[in-house]
């Protein structure tokens, strides 16, 4: 009995071997997660060091700062209570399986049931065009579904081929396309696009899940470029920093209403993060993209390409680049099951 046991662990051990060497480059999967706002199944273990990340059971983790939801570095949030907060982001985590991307979004809680508006753009490297002011839309006409008036401008070496948007406790969602139109909503509604999930049950933490085929298909084999940014929301756009903070809308902004509505940037330190936010033109006519601030180095760089046994884990700063990885556990579990 007992050499059979021992047999069949190296025929599995065996048989995983020969699995692994299948896998070729970007063959590699991260795994599934259930989109119904608890967290609990994102088991990966998020490194100790704020704006760090690391790769742990095949999820990409970067951990930001605490209190760095400052702006361009004089930001205030409204006097109402209830909008005080909420735009601190704590963690960003992505995996990945055959048929969804994931991502996790973690903020501090807001004062009252107001989560705030999260952006986040997709730049596929290597990919040509894509758009630098992430889904702006009317900003004289409003609408969700046009984009989200939060004055934010990336780099072109940053254009984004996807820009993604998450707004209010009632997790609602939009995906644009690099020219701004609509790919998918979900506002919770019959006209939903299938697939489409954001779900919450605190008012910290989001979960996204978005069928690879709305945003031109796997990661793998590629490097993403991805770009999070987090503001408060009105009417699902974003809510307006102006120059004094006001009972419903933040302070510290310019004259000309041309600063980034967003607080906190993912990927970089605070002292990069407020230098890139604060980077618009004060006098520039209002609503121009020419006078918008440029983001340039606050992103996650997360590489999806498979980069041989033994870099199962790599931890690192802004910009090294990742390698992308599931643990062993993924596919054992699944050969030990047959
Ligand atoms: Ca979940
Ligand atoms: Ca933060
Ligand atoms: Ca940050």
């Amino acid at each position: 009995m007992k050499r059979k046991v021992h047999f069949l662990f190296y025929m599995f051990a065996a048989m995983s071997i020969i699995f692994m060497d299948q896998r070729v480059a970007g063959a590699f999967t991260g795994h599934p997660i259930k989109v119904d706002g608890a967290t609990n199944d994102w088991t990966g273990i998020a490194p100790a060091e704020p704006n760090t990340w690391t790769i742990s059971n095949g999820e990409y983790i970067w951990e930001d700062a605490k209190g760095d939801d400052t702006g361009n570095g004089k930001y205030a949030y409204p006097l109402n209570k209830a909008l005080k907060g909420g735009c601190d982001i704590r963690e960003v985590r992505l995996t990945y399986d055959d048929k969804n991307l994931y991502l996790m979004i973690k903020c501090d809680r807001p004062g009252e049931f107001w989560t705030p508006l999260r952006i986040v753009g997709i730049h596929k490297e290597g990919a040509a065009g894509g758009m630098t002011v992430l889904a702006q839309g009317d900003v004289n006409e409003p609408n969700f579904d046009k984009g989200v008036c939060a004055n934010l401008k990336v780099s072109p070496e940053l254009a984004c081929q996807y820009v993604i948007a998450i707004s209010s406790s009632a997790y609602k969602g939009r995906i644009w396309d690099e020219k701004g139109g609509l790919v998918a909503r979900k506002e919770g509604d019959k006209k939903d696009t299938p697939g489409f999930k954001v779900e919450g049950t605190n008012w910290n933490s989001v979960e996204v899940g978005i069928p690879l085929e709305l945003i031109g298909g796997s990661p793998a084999g590629q490097v993403w470029d991805v770009i999070v940014a987090v503001g408060q929301q009105d009417f699902d756009v974003a809510r307006k920093i102006d120059v004094d903070a006001s009972e419903w809308n933040g302070g510290g902004g310019a004259p000309n209403n041309s600063n980034p509505y967003v607080y906190d940037l993912a990927g970089a330190d605070k002292e990069t993060q407020e230098k890139e936010i604060g980077s618009y033109n004060p006098n520039a006519p209002f609503g121009l993209p020419d006078g918008f601030a440029v983001i340039e180095k606050s992103f996650l760089k997360i590489d999806f390409r498979y980069e041989g046994p033994g870099k199962l884990s790599r931890r690192g700063e802004d910009g090294e680049g990742a390698g992308f990885l599931p643990g062993a556990g993924v596919f054992f579990p699944a050969l030990l099951s047959r």
